[in-house]
C-alpha cells in the first residue's frame, strides 16, 4: 500500500507566549496590525509569489512554475484510491480541481504566514521560504528539468518577502496600527489612521491585482510561445495507404446516440500533465533504443517523409466506468510502429517496448503487439489534423485493442526496447496491471437514466467495442425478460467501437434496460461487476427508466 501523504495543519502552527489581553499589555509589540489585515497580507504576498512566478515561467518553460510543479508531483505521489476518487468525482476536471483546491489550501497558509509575520517578521520570512524551497525543488526535480527551474520559484518569493515587509513593516504599514502604544502627547493627524488604512487595503488590492495579471499574463504568453503556431504551420502529407471510407449507416438515426466518429474537441482527454508539453517538432526527436541491434533516431521531418497509413482506431481509458464515456473514436494519420522496430531490430527476450513522453510519463506495450500485424502507428495525424496539442502533438503512438495508459504514449520521445521483468512503467507499481487489453464492453447512450418516455416504439441505441477482437452481437434485454439481439451498424474495421440499435415496444411502468456484447472470439461480455482497477471494468451497464 502507499503510505498516506502527511497533510500539513491546515491551521498552522499555535503562536507562542502568551496571547496580549489589551493595549496596555506589555508584551504588546508597538502597534500590532490587526489579524484580519497580517492576513490579507500574507494572501497578497502569496498570490505575488504565484503571479510572478507564472509569468518567470515563460521563460523557464511552465512545468517549473510553482503550481504546476507542485502539482506534478503530488500528481505522481498521491495514493491510487485518492486519484481514483478524484477522476470518479471529477472526471476529466481533476485536474482543474486539483489546482484550484492548492491555491485554497495555499490562501490558508498564506494567511496564517501573514498573521505571524505580523508578531514576528522573520517568522513570516521563514514560512515563505519554506514554500520557495517546496517550489524550487518540486520544480528541480521534474523530468527534464535544468537548474534555471528554480527561477520562477525563487523570483516569486523574493517579491512576496518585499510585499509582506512593505506591508506589515514597511512604507506600506498603517501608522494607526503604531498608535496604541505610543505616547498620548504624541498629537495623530485626524483621520490619519483611514488614510493609512485605505493606503494599505489599496496596496494590497493593487498586489493581487498584478498577481492576477502577471499570472494570466504568463499563462496567455506561454501559449503564444508554445507549440499552437508550430502546429497551424505542419501540413500533413497524403496517407500511402488511406482509411477506407465510411459505410453508410456508421451513425443509425438515433438522438442522442453517439458519432462513429469522435470529433476533436469532443475526444475525451486524460493524462497526468498539469501544464500541456509544448513540444517544438522542429527540435523533437525519437530514439529507439534499449535492447536493439541498430538504435534509431528519427526527427519530425524524416517521420513525415516515410510512408504513412491513415486508419480508424477507438482508444479507451482503463478508467472508463461502466457506461462511462472515456473512450472515442478517430481516424489517425502515421507510420506504422513494426516499420520502425524491425529496422531497429529488437534482440532476444525484449518483450517490453516503453514509450517515454517529454514529461517523463511512461506506458509499457508488449513488442508482440506492435509487430503482430496490427496497425500500430507512431501518429502524427487526428482525423485529418495534426495532433491537437493535448492529444499529444506532434507525435504519439496508438495501438488497436490495448488500454491507452500501457500503449498510447502522448508527446512521446522514446521508444526503449527492454522487458517486463526489467521495468515497471508508470501506472504499474501505481497498482495497475502491467498489461492492458481492452475489455469488450457495451453502453446504452440513449434513453437517458431516468428518461421519461411515452409507450410505444422508443429506440434503444448505444455502442460497443472489443478494439481489435470486434464485435460480433449486442443484445439488449428489459427488465428480467429475453435478450434480444440489436441491429449492429457496419464499422471499418475490428479496431473501432459499433453503434447499435434496438426498437423497443415500451410498454408503461418503469424499466430497466441492459445491454451487453459479444466479441469476435464469440466470447460475451461478463455480467460480472469488477472495479476499474487493476485492468478494467467488467459488468452490463444498465438504464432505468420510466414509460408514460
Ligand atoms: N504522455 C502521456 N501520455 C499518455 C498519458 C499520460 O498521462 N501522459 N495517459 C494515457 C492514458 S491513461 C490514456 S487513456 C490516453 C488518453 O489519450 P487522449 O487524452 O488523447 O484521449 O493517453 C495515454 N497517453
Ligand atoms: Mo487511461
Amino acid at each position: 500500500m502507499t503510505p498516506e501523504p502527511t497533510v500539513p495543519d491546515a491551521t498552522g502552527p499555535e503562536p507562542t507566549g502568551p496571547e496580549p489581553t489589551g493595549p496596555a499589555a506589555p508584551t504588546e509589540p508597538p502597534g500590532r496590525l490587526p489579524g484580519p489585515l497580517a492576513a490579507l497580507a500574507g494572501v497578497a504576498a502569496a498570490a505575488l509569489a504565484l503571479g510572478l512566478a507564472e509569468l518567470v515561467a515563460v521563460g523557464t518553460g511552465a512545468r517549473s512554475a510553482p503550481l504546476v510543479a507542485v502539482g506534478g508531483v503530488v500528481v505522481d505521489t498521491v495514493p491510487e484510491p485518492l486519484k481514483q476518487f478524484a477522476i470518479d468525482v471529477f472526471g476529466v476536471h481533476d485536474k482543474t480541481a486539483l489546482l484550484i483546491g492548492t491555491g485554497v489550501l495555499l490562501a490558508g497558509f498564506a494567511a496564517v504566514i501573514g498573521v505571524l509575520a505580523a508578531r514576528r517578521l522573520a517568522v513570516g520570512f521563514a514560512g515563505i521560504a519554506v514554500f520557495g524551497v517546496i517550489g524550487a525543488v518540486a520544480a528541480l526535480t521534474r523530468p527534464g528539468a535544468g537548474p534555471a527551474a528554480v527561477l520562477p520559484a525563487v523570483i516569486g518569493v523574493s517579491a512576496a518577502a518585499l510585499l509582506l515587509w512593505a506591508l506589515l513593516a514597511g512604507p506600506l504599514r498603517p501608522a494607526a496600527a503604531a498608535s496604541p502604544a505610543e505616547p498620548a502627547s504624541i498629537p495623530v493627524r485626524p483621520g490619519a489612521g483611514t488614510a493609512d488604512r485605505r493606503r494599505f487595503l489599496s496596496s494590497v488590492g493593487v498586489s493581487v491585482g498584478a498577481a492576477l495579471i502577471t499570472g494570466a499574463g504568463g499563462r496567455w504568453l506561454a501559449q503564444r510561445r508554445g507549440v499552437a503556431t508550430a502546429r497551424s504551420a505542419v501540413t500533413l502529407p497524403a496517407p500511402v495507404d488511406a482509411a477506407p471510407p465510411l459505410p453508410s449507416g456508421v451513425d443509425p438515426a438515433a438522438p442522442g446516440l453517439s458519432r462513429y466518429v469522435t470529433t476533436n474537441r469532443d475526444f475525451y482527454r486524460i493524462d497526468t500533465a498539469l501544464a500541456v508539453p509544448q513540444v517544438d517538432p522542429d527540435e523533437w526527436q525519437l530514439r529507439i533504443h534499449g535492447r536493439v541491434t541498430n538504435p534509431i533516431t528519427l526527427s519530425y521531418a524524416d517521420l513525415l517523409g516515410m510512408d504513412l497509413v491513415e486508419r480508424y482506431v477507438t482508444l479507451a481509458c482503463v478508467s472508463n466506468e461502466v457506461g462511462g464515456d472515456l473512450i472515442g473514436n478517430a481516424r489517425w494519420l502515421g507510420v506504422p510502429v513494426r516499420d520502425l522496430l524491425v529496422e531497429a531490430g529488437p534482440l532476444p527476450g525484449a518483450d517490453q517496448v516503453v514509450g517515454r513522453s517529454v514529461d517523463g510519463w511512461t506506458c509499457g506495450t508488449p513488442t508482440e503487439a506492435l509487430l503482430d500485424g496490427r496497425d500500430a502507428l507512431l501518429a502524427v495525424g487526428m482525423n485529418g489534423q495534426p495532433l491537437p496539442v493535448e492529444h499529444g502533438f506532434p507525435v504519439r503512438m496508438v495501438v488497436p485493442g490495448l488500454y491507452g495508459y500501457v500503449s498510447a504514449c502522448k508527446w512521446v520521445t522514446e521508444l526503449q526496447l527492454t522487458s517486463f521483468a526489467d521495468f515497471d512503467a508508470y501506472w504499474v507499481p501505481r497498482g495497475w496491471a502491467a498489461e492492458g487489453p481492452i475489455k469488450t464492453q457495451s453502453r446504452i447512450d440513449t434513453p437517458r437514466v431516468r428518461a421519461e418516455l411515452s409507450a410505444g416504439t422508443v429506440p434503444v441505441a448505444g455502442v460497443a467495442w472489443a478494439p481489435h477482437r470486434g464485435i460480433s452481437g449486442v443484445e439488449v434485454r428489459v427488465d428480467d425478460g429475453p435478450w434480444r439481439p440489436a441491429e449492429l451498424a457496419p464499422a471499418v474495421s475490428a479496431d473501432t467501437w459499433v453503434q447499435w440499435v434496438w426498437q423497443w415496444p415500451a410498454t408503461s411502468g418503469e424499466h430497466l434496460l441492459q445491454v451487453r456484447a459479444t466479441d469476435g472470439t464469440g466470447a460475451t461480455q461478463p455480467e460480472l461487476r469488477q472495479p476499474v482497477a487493476p485492468d478494467g471494468a467488467t459488468g452490463w451497464h444498465s438504464v432505468r427508466v420510466t414509460v408514460q
